[in-house]
């Protein structure tokens, strides 16, 4: 247990500065000189643009500056950009058409940008904007989730971005027609909006000739480069920092064509300009998560073990290609198609498609919450036809021996799935689940009991760097090219540092979010920046205690001088010196360069965070209305860094499974209108939905850091979403339901009730 653990009643670092109304984000730091941005949105989710007067618009009250493709391209001004582009089954690039950073020729959601007002205030840029004549010419919507339909992108025809294979189809198509079982079912992974609770913003300023840039992201330098790249400037001229963020999930992590236009207003006006979206602006323009069809096919043999896989997917890539949106239901999903299942034989097929609908791009977990709710719900389903109790069934084809080689070419280094499953059977009670049901049921209530293993995979760069600097006052600053986004990255980094060096935790200061301060870093996502981070961090305190033993050993003479992470000392030798001591006598001895240490590290492995979710839920049947009234969660994470963090990183990730699968759901009409675009219309989840999450763990420590960890960031809403759609089936079929979709809302489960009972009549 950390010295500084919950035991001792130390909380996050960052909370009373957070909690007090302290925190410093990107609205609360834009210069009081700054003017005003607001955009114009297309209302025509696709539409030619015929005309575009900009001339009243100009001339109004308050207005510096009004902006459009033409006015940025004559300012040289890049103005296309465009995501990764994946490898397809033919063994091409999938097309990435550029989205323009404003609409030039046509518009192609509903939301998208067509021009930049900049005025003394937001009001006379609204009432500016009106001004603005945009004349259009409609052009056939694409919302449905099938390739086909007029292009909207002509490199796209059939608006089919690109079609992905991984594995041998026709080995895995043989699996499958030899199998004693064969079970199919459809998943549909509804789309959410992320919904982060400090919306999407920035301001832009030019400072003797360089740009800043303050936005509230996930990291700093993949701005910088696209900022770089638009504008035509020098790196170097160009400063990207992010504040106190509330809230990334994924959906932060991008650039996104407003950073960019803001930017070049700033350049344009010599003054700063700031842009923040109001909530139903981010809820129209942030990108999207999950939106996915997969049909997923598996086969058994007679003793059911698992002998093929196929999944077959239809990702909704909305209206362009942005950042990573390629990459997520193909290569990230592949990482953990099979699950924690032994599964020689698998297969999958991804049609990626463009429709006239926002951007999807990462949400949460990106990939690997879609493939394990794809392969759990399979797999409860496949228990359920086949009349065998899901555990078992699950048990039978855990993988047991590692390293186990993935399908996507990485493998699974550690784990005991076995005993995961074994301790969440017994922590959640299963064996008194009977009488829970029975008195649900004397209430007239349908319980169920769901169960989702789930395996991740940790993701993004795993190169990062930590530098340390000792700082006169006896304490240290520590420069981290991670982001926290509100996870308490400032609490966890500060706490190891100090534990690895003795500095106290009040005289540790981690800088964060500043191109300028920091040279380059990999941001946050992917669960990823503990694990890095903090191995960069053990490595930077590796180099500096070096250092220091030895500076020691020479200047004092003294031989065989050690660390013990608190005091320098040497056998027949006196020696006893804090960090801060050495530091001092290092000072002034002339040796600074002790001082500030930098190490980059590269992991050679990913490590796999795996778990198991049991949910039992209990639904009124007069109502549809469902309480998930039981939460077990057994993870194993590896070594546990700080388990209170890990805690609320459990919790958060589970309140947003929880979201998706019982409550959120973006809506478009067939005109490609956004009919959920506020929270009267779009419902999150609050504390009172949400029973005591009993968070239990089983651990087994990896080998692919010295710190033995697996990073926990993303798992809670990797098995939360399969834990629940399970439960509601499990508590539903008694009443003749067959099949359920998220999300489970009072309407739909009421229906399906409704179907069967008129089915079964
Ligand atoms: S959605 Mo994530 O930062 O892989």
């Amino acid at each position: 247990m950390s010295k500084f653990g919950a035991a001792q009643g130390v909380g996050r670092l960052e909370d009373i500065r957070l909690l007090t109304g302290e925190g410093r984000y990107v609205d609360d730091i834009t210069p009081k000189t700054a003017l005003h941005g607001y955009f114009l949105r297309a209302q025509m989710a696709h539409a030619g643009i015929t005309a575009l007067d900009l001339a009243a618009a100009r001339a109004a009250d308050g207005v510096h500056l009004v902006l459009a493709a033409a006015d940025l391209e004559a300012m040289g001004v890049i103005l296309g950009m465009t995501g990764a582009q994946v490898r397809t089954r033919q063994g091409g690039k999938g097309a990435g058409p550029e989205r323009p950073v404003l609409a030039r020729d046509a518009v192609r959601y509903a939301g998208e940008a067509v021009a930049l007002v900049v005025a003394d205030s937001l009001a006379q840029a609204r009432d500016a904007a009106e001004l603005i004549g945009l004349d259009v010419e409609e052009r056939p919507v694409i919302t449905a989730l099938v390739p086909g339909g007029e292009a909207i992108h002509p490199q796209a025809p059939g608006n089919l971005a690109f079609d992905y294979s991984l594995g041998d189809e026709a080995a895995v198509a043989a699996a499958l027609e030899g199998a004693a079982h064969r079970v199919a079912l459809d998943v549909v992974h509804n789309r959410i909006i992320v919904a982060s609770m400090e919306p999407r913003g920035c301001f832009a300023e030019w400072q003797d000739g360089r740009l800043h840039l303050a936005v509230n992201g996930q990291g700093v330098w993949v701005q910088k480069a696209e900022l770089a790249r638009q504008l035509r400037l020098d790196p170097a001229a160009v400063r990207v920092t992010n504040p106190d963020v509330g809230g990334g999930f994924g959906m932060k992590g991008m650039a996104y064509p407003e950073y960019i236009v803001i930017a070049a207003a700033a350049r344009a006006l010599g003054r700063p300009v700031r842009w923040m979206s109001d909530r139903s602006e981010a809820m129209l323009t942030d990108n999207a998560g999950r939106d996915l069809l997969a049909r997923a096919e598996i086969g058994f043999d007679a003793d059911l073990k698992i002998t093929g896989l196929r999944v077959h997917i239809v990702s909704n890539l909305g209206a362009y290609n942005s950042q990573f949106a390629q990459m997520i239901q193909t290569e990230l999903y592949s990482k953990v198609l099979t699950g924690i299942y032994d599964i020689k034989a698998a297969h999958m097929g991804v049609l990626g498609v463009y429709t006239n609908t926002t951007p999807v791009d990462a949400y949460r977990g990106a990939g690997r919450p879609e493939a394990n709710l794809t392969i759990e719900r399979v797999m409860d389903h496949a228990a359920r036809v086949l009349g065998v109790d899901g555990f078992d069934l699950r048990m039978r084809n855990v993988i047991k021996d590692f390293p186990y080689p993935l399908l996507s070419g990485a493998q699974v280094d550690c784990g005991d799935f076995a005993n995961v499953l074994a301790v969440a059977r017994a922590r959640g009670d299963v064996a008194g689940y009977a009488k829970r049901k029975a008195a649900s049921a004397a209430r007239g209530k349908l319980r169920g009991l769901g169960v989702a293993s789930y395996l991740e995979a940790i993701l993004g760069s795993p190169v990062e760097t930590a530098r340390v600097v000792l700082q006169p006052d006896g304490g240290a600053t520590l420069y981290v090219g991670t982001q926290s986004n509100g996870q308490g990255h400032e609490t966890v980094y500060a706490r190891m540092l100090s534990e690895q060096t003795g500095i106290d935790v009040a005289l540790i200061r981690i800088v964060q979010g500043d191109s300028d301060a920091i040279a380059t870093g990999g941001g946050t996502g992917g669960s990823r920046s503990v694990t890095v981070q903090g191995t960069a961090t053990k490595a930077a305190v590796g180099a500096l205690v070096a250092g220091m033993i030895d500076f020691l050993q020479s200047d004092v003479g003294v031989k065989e001088v050690s660390f013990d992470g608190t005091v320098f000392s040497a056998p027949n030798s006196n020696m006893s010196l804090t960090m801060a001591e050495a530091a001092e006598w290092a000072r002034e001895k002339g040796r600074d360069d002790l001082l500030d240490v930098a190490q980059t590290i590269k992991l050679q492995a990913g490590s796999y965070p795996n778990g198991c979710h049991l949910v039992e839920v209990e639904i009124d049947p007069e109502t549809g209305a469902m309480v998930m009234d039981r939460y077990t969660v057994v993870d194993d994470f590896g070594t546990l860094i700080s388990p209170e963090l890990v805690a609320g990183q459990v919790h958060g990730g589970i309140a947003q499974g929880f979201g998706q699968a019982v409550m959120e759901l973006a809506v478009y009409d067939d005109q490609g209108q956004l009919l959920t675009g506020s929270f009267m219309d779009y419902a999150l989840p609050r504390a009172t939905d949400l029973p005591y999450f009993d968070i239990h763990h089983a651990p087994t420590i990896t080998q692919t850091n010295p710190l033995g960890m697996k990073g926990c960031g993303e798992a809670g809403t990797v098995g939360s979403c399969g834990a629940i759609s399970n439960a509601v089936l499990d508590a539903l079929a008694p009443r003749g339901v067959t099949s359920v979709d998220m999300p489970f809302t009072p309407a739909r489960i009421w229906t399906w009730l409704q179907e069967a009972q008129a089915g079964s009549a």
